[in-house]
């Protein structure tokens, strides 16, 4: 059994559960601890204890700590994503890469640890000087959910680390290995006993302790809307500091005198990489009249012909859908769009491969209207939709047209229209001739709308959440 990590000891726990390949329900990769309410207790008080220790740490050991941290995660990147693809499902190219980007994120707060800044200026009345600085939160909940088993881990516990804040940390319970890894990686990097504490378990227990607990400053999430509702509501009562990541229902936009062969690359990369399980995918795909029939040929193709199979396996595009679960929930959208009058173009089919797993052919509908509620609602898995539109103006009417707002993209050779769209989308990322998903480690993500809530993550905004500002004042 892979344990608990607390207080800087392994711990393991009367209970555990299995972790199972989507792509071969036969292979189980190991057994993971499942915290109870103690564990949870325990691993919040040593959080707490730990903490005033590491905010008085200097920047140079937080630095030198983070990018061992960072090292370890680089060298042993195959064995990473490897084990990613094992768990998760998406392919060792997008898991090698995700280790990858994991590294990068602790690299690049390693560097921030070293490069914090304050002001220094002149107060309104004369003779004294005013310093505004930053100051850890304190104790931070960190849950994550498992579409990015490595990457959304790092880049909440790095600057969470980076800022002097200690931390508990609950991974989804479908993806505990990479975040096993990582805490083995921090605690070997040095982190010191208590700083960093692993819980895995349920939702229900170890997420509800952390939001009950008065021992904890702020938490950080990514998931559902339903839960992050849960997680706002509680973090209000409790007037405490909350992120939120909560989804998409992400717009691509085409127009007529788009790249037809990179709108429809964009547009498979957007709705299908990563089994379409990404909060960034773009599941919309609105596009404008004269270029519309060529379009759907073109990408109809391409996604018939996208090669579906184990997660490991060379050459596989689009690895299995990560759950039993989350495969019930794209069938059942899947019917929803037919019943609702959408087209179903192709894919959409279970497939049977050579080991049992969750495989899907991903489903392009054509014909569909932006009240239907494959637009409406996060499917979160290989189905993307084709609404057709008049003109830009309508393009942008409809992007814009959804309670999410997360990421928006388009695709044109026209500067008029794409700087038009990037001031105008109510999305907090904007794309122009690139997929929705797939972003950058050194700048800010979030989105608006009930796409997020809270200050946004990653580069130096992330400050935001896991600082807090102290202004002082001095007469000489
Ligand atoms: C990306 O598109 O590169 O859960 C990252 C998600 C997002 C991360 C997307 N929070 O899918």
């Amino acid at each position: 059994m892979k344990p608990l990590l607390i207080n800087g000891e392994w711990v393991a726990t009367a209970s555990a559960a299995e972790n199972r390949n989507p792509s071969d329900l036969s292979d189980v990769i190991d057994l993971y601890a499942h915290a109870g309410v103690p564990e949870t207790q325990a691993a919040m008080d040593a959080a707490a204890a730990a903490a005033p220790g590491w905010a008085a740490t200097s920047p140079q050991q937080r630095f030198e700590i983070l990018n061992r941290a960072a090292d370890e995660l680089a060298l042993r990147r195959q064995e990473i994503g490897t084990l990613l693809s094992r768990e998760e499902g998406k392919t060792l190219r997008e898991g090698l890469l995700e280790a990858e980007r994991a590294a990068n994120i602790f690299r690049f707060f390693a560097g921030e640890c070293v490069r914090q800044t304050g002001d220094l200026l002149p107060s309104v009345r004369p003779g004294i000087d005013v310093e505004v600085t930053r100051e850890p939160l304190g104790v931070v909940g960190i849950i994550t959910p498992w579409n990015f088993p490595i990457a959304i881990p790092a880049w909440k516990i790095a600057p969470a680390l980076c800022y002097g804040n200690a931390v508990v940390f609950k991974p989804a319970e479908l993806v505990p290995g990479c975040a096993w890894v990582l805490a083995d990686i921090l605690k070997r990097a040095g982190v010191p006993d208590g700083v960093f504490n692993l819980v895995t378990g349920k939702g229900s227990v170890v997420g509800q302790a952390l939001l009950e607990s008065h021992l904890i400053d702020g938490i950080t999430f990514t998931g559902s809307q339903t839960i992050g509702h849960r997680v706002a509501a509680s973090c209000l009562e409790r007037l405490r500091k909350v992120q939120l990541e909560m989804g998409g229902k992400n717009p691509l936009v085409v127009l007529n005198d788009a790249d037809l062969d990179q709108a429809v690359d964009v547009a498979v990369d957007g709705a299908f990489f990563s089994t379409g399980q990404r909060c960034t995918a773009s599941s919309r795909l609105i596009v404008t009249e004269d270029i519309c029939g060529r379009f759907i040929e073109k990408l109809a193709d391409r996604c018939k012909a996208l090669t579906v199979g184990n997660a490991l396996a060379e050459g596989t595009e689009i690895g299995p859908v990560a759950s039993a679960d989350q495969l019930e929930t794209d069938l059942r959208y899947i019917e929803i769009g037919r019943a609702q009058g959408g087209n179903l173009r192709c894919g959409g089919e279970r497939l049977r491969r050579e080991t049992d797993g969750y495989y899907l052919q991903p489903a392009l509908f054509t014909d569909t209207t932006n009240d239907m509620r494959i637009n409406r609602e996060e499917v979160f898995g290989p189905v993307a939709s084709v609404i057709r539109v008049k003109d830009y103006d309508e393009a942008l009417h409809v992007a814009n047209e959804t309670e999410f707002g997360l990421c928006a993209g388009i695709c044109t050779t026209s500067l008029k229209h794409s700087s038009h769209f990037r001031k105008n989308s109510k999305a907090g990322m904007v794309m122009v001739n690139l997929p929705t998903a797939g972003v950058d480690y050194h700048v800010p993500f979030g989105g608006r709308k009930g796409s997020s809530f809270g200050p946004r993550e990653q580069g130096r905004y992330a400050a935001e959440f896991f600082t807090t500002v102290k202004t002082g004042y001095v007469r000489a």
